[in-house]
């Protein structure tokens, strides 16, 4: 450990070490520890191990990008931040002993195990795999059967069928984004395993450890004569200095790509037109949703039946600086505006009508029966209003789908959660 760091941080005792790392206490910190890379690579279980130098560092920078992206999607990680080139700070987790492998693209083992299958064999649904951690025994295989038998007992929880289903729920979900932010680069995420940890804190699963190019097999343009991950390595037939030197170029290969990672690939932007400034907390709304999903979001003020010149020339200047857009329409009783504007745009068309309970029932038709040639759509809510309108944009900008996917995750783990604390208290 670089006396760099210890001045910086109150370094405590060293809590866990494995192939690749290390983990220290952090005595000004508690609930938080330093995760130490290792300057070594390891395959087939060590077996083969070779130093090699700046490894930890690109790993760092690698790790470092994927919880970022993972974090900023709204996933839970054990991932604090960044403290050297080869160390993060993160959460103090008991790690679950238990490795989810998670394969879009059948390759490498899982051929083994399942003769007859051919290379290339595509999982829809994906396809999940998990091997208990054990390296006296080749981390074998286990069923979810075998998990829940060991009832793993873990900074206080028990890991039962709850816990496992929001592991694999997490998985794939944590799966989909990488898949998705990866085929930005035209690269096809093949396969993926990950650990999760209980944070001692919070008692909460999150994805701990570290996902680096060990964790994933990577074929540019789906090829898996040009893969950049660690499956590189494994298949040299000898380490030579010349091999070890493309396996590094390999890895920084992926660590420079995994930066745009974080990219977004669109712009986009909703504009939210209101007939009213009485209606602004409603539209409020509608921009407080946008901005969590990282989407600009414009109010303007224009009726389409008091100012039908204006609301035209407004729609008029959206359209004419090239960025895509979404419109908005918020307009109470008789809803001219978002019609019209659908009438006169090739963009999509939310109408968002604040609805009063008084004339609502009879309003909301305004909205609904179009003339023909009309594609606008009607949601209610405001905040619905702003996801759809992050569907939209989701088809091109992977950083807006990924927030989707995330928060799809974390509403049916909060479903989960509170179904078992119910069951738990009418015991
Ligand atoms: N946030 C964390 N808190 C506590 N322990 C962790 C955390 N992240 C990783 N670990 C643990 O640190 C140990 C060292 O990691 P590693 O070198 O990858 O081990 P292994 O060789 O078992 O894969 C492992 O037991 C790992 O589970
Ligand atoms: C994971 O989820 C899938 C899909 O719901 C299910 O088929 C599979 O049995 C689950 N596996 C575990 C270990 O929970
Ligand atoms: C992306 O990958 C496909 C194969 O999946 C390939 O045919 C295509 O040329 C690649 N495109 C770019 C821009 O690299
Ligand atoms: C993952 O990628 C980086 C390069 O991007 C490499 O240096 C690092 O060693 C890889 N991680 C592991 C654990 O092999
Ligand atoms: C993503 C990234 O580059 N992570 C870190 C790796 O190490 C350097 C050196 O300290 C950090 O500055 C980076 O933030
Ligand atoms: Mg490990």
């Amino acid at each position: 450990l670089s006396t760099h760091i210890r001045h910086k941080l109150k370094i405590g005792q060293k809590l866990n070490e494995g192939k690749t790392k290390q983990i220290f206490e952090l005595v000004d910190q508690p609930g938080l520890v330093l995760v130490q890379s290792k300057d070594q690579i390891t395959a087939g279980n060590a077996v083969r191990k070779d130093q090699m130098e700046g490894k930890a560092a690109i790993a760092n920078k690698t790790t470092s990008c994927v919880f970022k992206l993972l974090q900023e999607s709204g996933i839970k990680t054990a991932f604090v931040k960044q403290q050297s080139d080869t160390a993060f700070i993160a959460a103090h987790c008991e790690m679950i002993p238990i490795e989810w492998v998670c394969r879009r693209v059948a390759t490498g083992s899982f051929l083994k195990r399942n003769p007859g299958v051919k290379e290339g064999y595509r999982f829809s649904p994906l396809k999940m795999e998990m091997f208990f951690k054990d390296d006296a025994n080749n981390d074998p295989q286990w069923s979810e059967e075998q998990i829940l038998e060991a009832k793993f007992s873990l900074a206080g929880l028990t890991i039962g069928k709850c816990e496992v289903d929001i592991m694999n729920r997490s998985t794939v979900a944590i799966f989909e984004i990488l898949e998705k932010s990866w085929a930005t680069q035209n690269c096809t995420l093949v396969d993926m395993k990950i650990e999760f940890g209980v944070n001692v804190k919070t008692q909460e699963i999150v994805l701990a450890d570290v996902i680096d190019n060990d964790s994933w097999r990577l074929w540019p343009a789906g090829d898996r004569s040009q893969q950049k991950d660690k499956q590189v390595y494994r298949d040299l037939k000898e380490v030579t200095p010349e091999a070890m030197q493309m396996v590094k170029r390999n890895f920084e290969w992926v660590s420079e790509r995994v930066k745009l990672l974080l990219e977004s690939q669109s712009r986009g932007r909703v504009v939210v037109l209101m007939g009213s400034t009485s209606d602004m907390a409603h539209c409020e709304k509608i921009k407080k949703a946008c901005t969590s999903y990282g989407i600009p979001c414009i109010l303007r003020v224009t009726s389409a039946h008091k100012g039908p010149d204006e609301t035209l020339r407004i729609k008029a200047e959206y359209e004419g600086d090239g960025v895509p857009t979404v419109f908005v329409a918020v307009a109470g009783r008789s809803n001219g505006l978002g019609p019209v504007m659908s009438g006169n745009t090739a963009y999509p068309v939310i109408n968002c009508p604040p609805l009063t309970p008084d004339w609502g029932a009879q309003d909301v038709w305004s909205s609904l029966r179009m003339p023909s040639g009309l594609g606008c759509s009607t949601i209610l809510s405001p905040d619905a209003a702003a996801q759809f309108a992050a569907q939209i944009f989701g088809l091109t900008d992977h950083l807006v789908w990924c927030k989707l996917r995330a928060s799809m995750l974390n509403t049916w783990v909060s479903l989960k959660v509170a179904d078992k604390k119910l069951q738990a208290c009418s015991v």
